[in-house]
């Protein structure tokens, strides 16, 4: 019987479905281990042959696992709400629930047909009520939740509420939007309103007027990861600033606890590095100075507080809420247009645009706090009103945008740390001698920092501070295909959350899913959906809510009372291996870390890192074809005769080309215009060019995993995808690599199989098969700890060449091997157990490590010569003695021969190399 991959791989799917093989246990004695995928969005466009190289890679290793010992939790679903399927639903009218649906059964054939491991019982779909009921008291903890600096933890904020009506906010330290003073007899006295605005000013999940990326096509907000070069990373649609009332995330509480789980985990310093700039850590001071003939003052937020003796203007943001107060009546026209020309300018494209100079200035003055010297305030774009403190205080000598501004405005520029030429340039450097700069003279930039520090909080005009670049997450977003937010309001307009016994909030059925005719999101649309006759948000969560907590619902996803019982979590933990893209570095990320520290304070979970090794796989990408079309005709010319012709490549589906030949009529039928097409032929065959691209259907070069596998069968595909290089590594797709792993599995089942017959030995193996048997489980081994599957697969190959050399068809060997390779192409591994006798699936078997014995070389040829000239070879105990050797050589009835009764001067023995008789 020959090797039948698609009857095999039917046959184990289908066992493997029935038996259950796979199912994870959450009451079992085993050690767990957690294998997970990044979940996909179902798509409409399929799976092709890139997106399950990061599912094969981890289900190798699950599998791996569990030959191991170990209950391995291996999951699946899907991350279903989201913009594609809504812009779909918009342009046909289809509910996105429908085609959700389909693309998810399109999605589940095609990850059936590959032969995962997955424990299908625990699916999650982010879109299902059962699952986003979840989501939304998720949200409703946050809602309910403050963050207290002192403790470094989050807490219910009913202990908030505790404290201000006994101490009001006094010596209150909260993660808040605005610092906020206030005694207790004030907070009682306050309304209910007023109560409902301080409080949303601490929540976790909180409701604000702020400036939001504004994305008019799609008619909805971004945060700042979906915001990418100005343009919205799904559609690039353009983006702009907006004020707007917005429930946002406060993220920025966890800042320094995000940064501090990076030093705990197993991730790739690179992916740390992301998660690091996006956080933003910068040490400095803020500092207060005063203003002339004002009241206020302002704070400024600096790095380097020991240049303020250098410090000859001071820049404000345009949109400063002090601007207005402090202008004077001279400059008010310039400023008023200034502001409004920066409105139009997102904060992307300001702070990277370090080219043109522009500013204003308002007519106010600053107090210097040392020197008293009156200091000038201006206003300019290139400070941003949403980081530090919106105001700085400009050192044009040591800051290269300050200088560049004080060189256009003719503004003082001052030397304070020794070492450059600040006329010339800005001398950035955080080492040398400070100079011009009373008390900090002599000093170097170090001291001269934490001495400013100290002087300023003596004089009680600044304090240290550590700032982060990392902003409150915008959570609303005003379009249909999203988890309602649970939030209504009362008469008065505070929001309140639903009840937890009235969740979950079920996306109610609307007539288009479009904004109104004035401007509210598509949920405003849906009739008599209110609660208990009070107005209901209308904004729904984005598409990063769902899967910022679906690790945990796996491990108990059925649980109607808690989103992860206790229990379950204490089993499982956390997970060990996470396999995914890098672009979710500074989205998802650090989203689900976030929740996950947030979960961790409230006491619902052990761990506060979510993810403890993870892995990026590389993308696999498309191997385009060109036809060469003559310019400004209908004639295609092979690719080799182009020549220096001038000609159009165009993009052929890759299905249409073999052996970089193109078939001919397939593409006369393609497309109508190709159908009267002229060929130059170079013998008859038109050659594509090719090149390397994204996998695209744009770019007609797209591999589907059905396609494959139809041809080649699963357990090719697999290691295939394995054997293209390292799983880190972006590599091309070549369909015609292939024949290389086809190959293998076919010598590999037929080691085991005489003329269609399966056929074992009992034989005892010889130390040839033991040690081709044991480099292969060494090497093997090894790999898995480096998750280098590329190299395992070159591994079974050459064990194969060797054991097929040897006709080695022995039990002994073959059943090890098949365990060994069962990770990789278990369909087969499946198929030869059951042939070797056994009734129970290869899954749990113990996973073969090597005996270092059969891998050194037990015996050593030795060349034996006469006088030189090499006679013939005897094969002796590598580790055998020198007169051993030269004995066992005289014992052999060859050497009397080659005596010919002559007599014998010498015997030169080099152990482990030759033996030369000497004679004569
Ligand atoms: C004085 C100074 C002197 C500064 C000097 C730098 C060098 P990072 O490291 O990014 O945190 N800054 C503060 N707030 C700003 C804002 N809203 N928009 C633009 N720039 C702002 O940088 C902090 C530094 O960036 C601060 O330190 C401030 O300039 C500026 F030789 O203050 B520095």
């Amino acid at each position: 019987m020959d090797y039948h991959f698609s009857e095999i791989e039917k046959k184990w799917q289908q066992r493997w479905r029935e038996d259950k093989t796979y199912s994870a246990s959450n009451d079992s004695k085993d050690p767990k281990y957690y294998v997970l995928d990044m979940f996909p969005y179902p798509s409409g466009a399929g799976l092709h042959v890139g997106h399950p190289l990061g599912y094969i890679a981890s289900d190798i290793y699950a599998r791996f696992k569990r030959h191991k010992g170990f209950n391995v939790l291996h999951p699946m679903g899907y991350d279903a709400f989201g913009l594609p399927a809504e812009q779909y639903a918009i342009q046909t009218g289809q509910h996105p629930a429908i085609t959700t649906e389909q693309n998810i059964a399109r999605y589940r054939e095609q990850l059936d047909k590959i032969g995962f491991s997955f424990d299908w019982d625990r699916q999650v779909k982010t879109c299902d009520p059962e699952y986003y009921r979840w989501t939304q008291w998720i949200f409703i903890q946050l809602f309910d939740s403050w963050y207290d600096r002192s403790q470094d933890q989050a807490r219910p904020i009913k202990d908030l509420i505790e404290y201000f009506e006994k101490n009001g906010s006094q010596g209150i330290r909260a993660a808040c939007s605005e610092v906020m003073d206030f005694s207790a007899e004030e907070w009682n006295a306050m309304d209910e309103i007023r109560q409902s605005e301080v409080l949303l000013n601490y929540r976790l999940a909180y409701r604000s007027e702020s400036m939001v990326n504004w994305c008019p096509e799609l008619g909805t907000v971004l945060a700042n990861d979906e915001v990418k070069d100005g343009v919205s990373e799904r559609g690039g649609y353009p983006v702009v600033q907006k004020k707007m009332m917005q429930w946002s995330l406060r993220i920025s509480a966890y800042a320094q606890r995000l940064l501090d789980g990076l030093e705990r985990i197993d991730w790739t310093e690179s992916l740390k590095e992301s998660q690091r700039n996006w956080i933003g850590r910068s040490e400095g001071a803020s500092i207060h100075f005063a203003i002339k003939d004002h009241d206020d003052q302002i704070e400024v937020f600096s790095t380097r507080p020991d240049t303020i003796f250098g410090a000859t203007f001071m820049v404000l943001a345009p949109e400063h809420e002090l601007v207005r107060a402090i202008t004077t009546p001279e400059q008010r026209d310039s400023v008023e247009k200034y502001i409004d020309q920066t409105s139009r300018r997102s904060e992307r494209d300001r702070m990277a645009d370090t080219k043109t100079v522009t500013g204003v200035f308002t007519g106010a003055y600053a107090k210097h706090p040392f020197s008293g010297k009156d200091i000038p305030i201006w206003i300019a774009d290139y400070v941003l009103a949403g980081y530090g403190t919106g105001a700085v205080m400009a050192v044009p000598g040591h800051d290269s945008r300050d200088h560049a501004f004080a060189q256009n405005f003719g503004l003082p520029i001052v030397e304070v740390v020794a070492g450059g030429n600040v006329q010339e340039e800005a001398f950035e450097a955080k080492e040398g001698e400070m100079v011009n700069s009373d008390f900090l003279n002599g000093m170097q930039v170090k001291e001269a920092i934490a001495e400013t520090i100290r002087r300023m909080e003596e004089m009680g005009i600044g304090t240290g501070r550590i700032n982060y670049r990392l902003r409150d997450a915008v959570f609303g977003r005003q379009r249909y295909w999203g988890e309602p937010i649970p939030i209504w309001y009362d008469g008065k307009g505070i929001p309140h959350p639903v009840k937890e016994e009235n969740l979950p909030v079920i996306l109610p059925e609307v007539d288009k899913y479009l904004p109104t005719e004035d401007g509210e999101p598509p949920l405003a649309r849906a009739v008599d959906w209110n609660y208990n006759g009070f107005e209901r948000e209308t904004t729904t969560m984005p598409g990063w809510a769902g899967s910022s907590w679906y690790f945990l619902r796996y491990m108990d996803p059925h649980n109607e009372k808690e989103f992860v019982s206790r229990k379950a979590e204490e089993y499982w933990k956390n997970v060990d291996l996470y396999i995914g893209g890098s672009e979710h570095a500074t989205g998802h990320l650090l989203y689900a870390r976030f929740w996950q520290k947030f979960f961790f304070d409230r006491g619902w979970v052990t761990m506060d890192e979510p993810f403890q090794k993870l892995i990026n796989q590389g993308m696999i990408q498309g191997m385009s074809a060109f036809a060469h079309r003559k310019k400004g005709s209908n004639t295609f010319i092979s690719y080799h005769l182009v020549g220096d012709q001038e000609t159009t490549p165009i993009h052929v589906d890759v299905s249409m080309v073999h052996n970089d030949q193109l078939d001919l009529e397939a593409f006369k039928a393609w497309r109508e215009e190709f159908g009267k097409a002229e060929f130059i032929t170079d013998n008859g065959v038109v050659h594509v060019s090719r090149e390397v691209e994204k996998m695209s259907k744009s770019k007609f070069n797209v591999v589907t995993p059905d396609a494959v596998i139809e041809e080649h069968g699963a357990d090719a595909l697999r290691m295939y995808e394995m054997f293209l290089g390292p799983i880190e590594q972006s590599k091309p797709w070549n369909t015609q690599g292939l024949s290389g792993v086809t190959g293998f599995l076919r010598k590999f089942w037929r080691l085991s199989h005489r003329e269609g017959d399966f056929i074992v030995s009992d034989e005892v193996p010889n130390e040839k098969e033991l040690k081709a048997l044991h480099t292969c489980i060494k090497k093997v081994n090894e790999d898995m700890k480096n998750f280098s599957f590329n190299t395992s697969v070159s591994a079974f190959m050459i064990c194969t060449n060797e054991l097929t050399d040897l006709k080695c068809n022995k039990r002994s060997i073959i059943e090890p091997l098949v365990i060994l390779l069962s990770p990789f192409a278990p369909h087969m591994a499946e198929e030869l157990w059951e042939k070797l006798g056994h009734l129970d699936s290869v899954t749990r078997q113990p996973y073969p490590t090597h005996e270092e014995k059969h891998l050194v070389e037990s015996t050593k040829n030795y060349p034996v010569s006469f006088n030189g000239k090499v006679r013939f070879q005897i094969a002796l105990p590598a580790d055998m003695g020198k007169e051993d050797v030269e004995a066992s050589v005289m014992a052999d009835e060859r050497t009397a021969k080659y005596l010919d009764g002559k007599q014998i001067r010498k015997v030169i023995v080099v152990p482990g190399r030759i033996v030369n008789i000497v004679i004569g």
